[in-house]
């Protein structure tokens, strides 16, 4: 095979899971715009999905956000998915939108709540059960906002306590991806602020725990490269919440703000094998004031454009000119995959799959959206939150 040829053949293999909930209504803490034709039903978000699988080839799985996917059926909602071509993928606790949860849900320090928070996620990987999906994702809310409202040290214990018990209950094939956020909505201390925290907790735990590197939750300046390769070198990284950041959690399209970290994440992913099944892509954003299905379109997009060009990056003259010390000639060739333009690679790459070169202008073409329009009249919207 020439390499551009296993380039072409690495990007046919890609997987890049999408939100049931950027298929639905969102908004900021000030103005939630609804639009028109948006699903009422998870069931729709899925159809959703399909559609944007349908037209980039590439994101065969929608994660679920518990409860706001609630079904009575999960087996059913499993086959709705597969009768439209996608997967349920990833299972999506949510321990932060109770009132019950004022002080934080599984560090709490009232032994009631902890227990509801417990049971919420055993009850995520009950339905990992029926639905066969493999990814448990955990983030916590949890932190405190006042210096001495609660004892930081008597949390992070709570915290162990409770993700032991979920790691106990997870079968053959099943994982835990424990998600960090330096801050929000607590912000005096966060209870899994950090890589390190995460990374700690799931050491602990054992193998089938991981961490998952949400890029929107980080401060600014980081460097997410540097947590992607280290993470990965000790086999400890689960997967991504894919998203752009200008400010703070902006929830943002992926590769909108910085498409040139985007780049040096997938690099240091290729680099440190872990552009497998194993590690997780998966996007974590909301649409508030843009077209959906052709916003999450286009952020699969971004990170196959990201992920070719990390894939173009002529390692072997990379390697040379690290091992000779030059500094300049180290940073062209990663530069040179950079700056080319993967635009015309990945056209025949869809081509090759049988597919419309250009997936938006496909999809707009397609009438799906004056469809949805048209037939989603009346009930509520399904959205974040709902
Ligand atoms: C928290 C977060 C987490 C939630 C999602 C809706 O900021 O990134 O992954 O589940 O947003
Ligand atoms: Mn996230
Ligand atoms: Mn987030």
């Amino acid at each position: 095979m020439t390499e551009l040829a296993a380039v072409k053949a690495a990007l046919k293999t890609q997987a890049v899971e999408t939100p049931s909930w950027a298929y639905g209504n969102s908004g900021t803490r000030f103005k939630v715009f609804a639009q028109q034709g948006v699903p009422r039903t998870p069931q729709e978000k899925l159809d959703d999905a399909a559609k944007v699988h349908e037209f980039t080839g590439v994101a065969p799985t929608v994660a679920l956000h518990i409860p706001w996917d609630k079904v009575a059926d999960y087996a059913a909602l499993a086959k709705h998915a597969e009768d439209r071509g996608v997967r349920l993928g990833a299972i999506n606790s949510n321990t932060f939108q109770d009132d019950d949860y004022r002080l934080g849900s599984i560090c709490h320090p009232d032994a009631a709540v902890r227990r509801k928070a417990v049971d919420h996620l055993l009850e995520c990987v009950d339905i990992m059960d029926a639905t066969g999906s493999t990814d448990l994702k955990l983030w916590f809310a949890d932190g405190t906002n006042y210096p001495g409202q609660d004892d930081i040290r008597a949390r992070q214990d709570r915290l162990a306590e409770g993700l032991a018990e979920v790691y106990e209950r997870l079968g053959e094939g099943q994982r835990m991806l424990l998600e960090y956020k330096l801050f929000e909505p607590a912000f005096y201390t966060t209870d899994v602020p950090d890589w390190g925290t995460a990374y700690a907790h799931c050491l602990k735990l054992g193998e089938k725990a991981q961490v998952v590197v949400d890029t929107g939750h980080h401060a600014p300046g980081t460097n997410i490269e540097f947590i992607v390769a280290t993470l990965l070198r000790e086999d400890k990284l689960g997967g991504f919440d894919f998203n752009s950041r200008f400010y703070a959690d902006d929830d943002l399209m992926v590769g909108a703000a910085d498409p040139f970290q985007l780049f040096r994440i997938m690099y240091e992913v290729v680099r440190g094998g872990g552009f497998t099944p194993e590690v997780a892509f998966m996007l974590d954003q909301c649409h508030n004031i843009e077209a959906k299905i052709p916003a999450i379109i286009r952020s699969v997009m971004n990170v196959q454009e990201a992920t070719a060009k990390a894939l173009l990056v002529d390692r072997a003259a990379l390697a040379e000119a690290q091992a000779a010390g030059d500094v300049l000639g180290a940073n062209a060739v990663l530069m040179d995959a950079y700056n080319t333009d993967v635009r015309p690679l990945l056209r025949e790459v869809r081509e090759e799959m049988g597919l419309d070169p250009d997936p938006v202008a496909a999809y707009r073409r397609s009438g799906w959206a004056e469809r949805i329009v048209a037939e989603r009249v009346g009930g509520e919207q399904a959205g974040w939150g709902a």
